[in-house]
């Protein structure tokens, strides 16, 4: 594969861009090489600026579910635009979009949109902190909710240790509201809530681990922090930023039987164009401004370009088979990876949950952080290269998640799997 345009813009982004990139994981640092410049994608593939075609398993992180430029979505974007960017006035589409939401996520009885998941995490942790008057947040090592200061923390030397900042220019301060757990323990969890279960504002997980590689919630671990948080006073939040409307049309919430208090969303819903939302029952929303005191704002929240973007998205999600049908052709994938794999004698850990999906090359099965650190970071990043030669683009990181849409048709699958079983043999 010939890559000159692509150097030549890297040297010209390192120029000016930090890291050449606006956003690290696109660097490729953690599997070596440098990244390609996109030019234009097209259904289930994107095509680098050197005219490579890759199958495209990453999908913007999450967002494209209908794969790329869908003619409704791109319709949408246009007609949207042709009106006029944006407003900042109300517009019909941040209700239509809010009512979708709601219609999937009963746990929701209003949202609040914004731009970003970060800013979604952020707003809600600020909400949970105003609604019960409590400072400490709980959270999972190894989960990630977008670069919020007070949640970028690792764990402190013991459970009930504070936090300390994973990140230079974050306060001690913050860090020390921070408490932080492991994924998939019950026990570390309810230490925490007898210890500080007054002071603990709110837990906020992702119902579905995304970001440490895919690791789903043990039997009834989800249910027990439902218990522990209700006994306590403390809220629940589902970050469903990458599981909302890819894990089940109705996120981590509907496929696991658990409500939360609060849900933050992103990706899916803005359906590649920039935003965030986060919300839940009225007696907690009622206390974000202008209703109540708990200040919060966007110049472009609930853009109309987003909005247009967002509905035209769940919109054919949502049409009768849709879902599913993602679901059912990414078994096929997924099957036939651990096939592949077993055929050569490596140890890979394969998880799908609905229409997202991860694996591990690892000889244990992997429930924690801890676990997924164990897996050999060398053999993916080897995986990686050899996949993207052979035009198949998975997520330049072992602790990601790979992602399907309904443009990835059989050609699509049948392409990565010889691919595969190529690169399997080389590793
Ligand atoms: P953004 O601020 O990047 O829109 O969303 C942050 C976020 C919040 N919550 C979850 C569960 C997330 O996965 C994310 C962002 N996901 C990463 C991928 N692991 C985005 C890719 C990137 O950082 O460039």
């Amino acid at each position: 594969m010939k890559h000159d345009t692509s150097q030549s813009l890297w040297q010209a982004a390192n120029n000016v861009l930090v890291g050449g990139v606006n956003s690290p994981v696109r660097a490729f640092s953690a599997v070596g090489g440098d990244p390609f410049f996109a030019a234009s994608g097209s259904g289930a593939r994107v095509r680098d600026v050197d005219g490579n075609e890759y199958v495209d398993y990453v999908l913007s992180w999450g967002p494209l579910i209908l794969g790329h430029a869908h003619p409704d979505v791109v319709h949408a974007i246009h007609n949207a635009a042709s009106k006029g960017a944006s407003f900042g006035i109300p517009t019909e589409n941040e209700i239509r979009l809010a009512e979708k939401i709601i219609a999937h996520f009963p746990a929701m009885d209003k949202v609040r949109l914004v731009n970003s998941g970060t800013e979604a995490s952020m707003s809600a942790i600020r909400l949970a902190r105003g609604y019960t008057g409590r400072d400490l947040v709980v959270k999972i090592e190894g989960c990630y909710h977008g670069h919020v200061d007070g949640l970028l923390v690792k764990a402190g030397s013991g459970l009930l240790t504070l936090g300390t900042p994973t990140s230079p220019g974050i306060p001690e301060s913050y860090a020390q509201c921070t408490l932080t757990v492991p994924f998939n323990n019950l026990e570390a969890a309810r230490e925490v809530f007898e210890a500080r279960g007054e002071d603990v504002a709110c837990i906020i997980i992702e119902p579905v681990a995304g970001n440490m590689g895919l690791i789903p919630p043990g039997p009834g671990y989800l249910q027990g922090l439902r218990a522990l948080t209700k006994d306590s006073g403390a809220l629940l939040i589902f970050d469903e930023v990458m599981t909302g409307f890819r894990v089940a049309i109705g996120g981590a919430q509907m496929r696991y039987g658990v409500r939360p208090d609060l849900t933050i969303l992103g990706k899916v819903i803005g359906g590649g164009l920039p935003v965030g939302a986060y919300g839940g029952k009225a007696r907690i929303m009622e206390k974000l401004s202008p209703e109540g005191p708990v200040y919060q704002a966007g110049t472009l929240s609930g853009n109309p370009l987003a909005t247009a973007a967002g509905l035209a998205t769940l919109t054919i999600l949502e049409e009768e088979g849709v879902f599913d049908g993602i679901e059912e052709r990414m078994t096929v994938l997924t099957t036939g990876l651990h096939e592949i794999a077993l055929e050569t004698g490596i140890p890979l850990e394969v998880a799908q949950v609905g229409t997202m999906a991860g694996f591990f090359f690892n000889d244990h099965h992997v429930f924690d952080y801890n676990d997924a650190t164990q897996s050999d970071t060398d053999r993916y990043a080897k995986f990686f290269r050899s996949m993207l030669n052979a035009g198949v683009y998975f997520a330049p990181s072992q602790f990601e998640t790979f992602f399907f849409s309904t443009a990835h048709d059989q050609a699509a699958i049948d392409h990565t799997l010889d691919a595969a079983r190529k690169t399997f043999k080389s590793l």
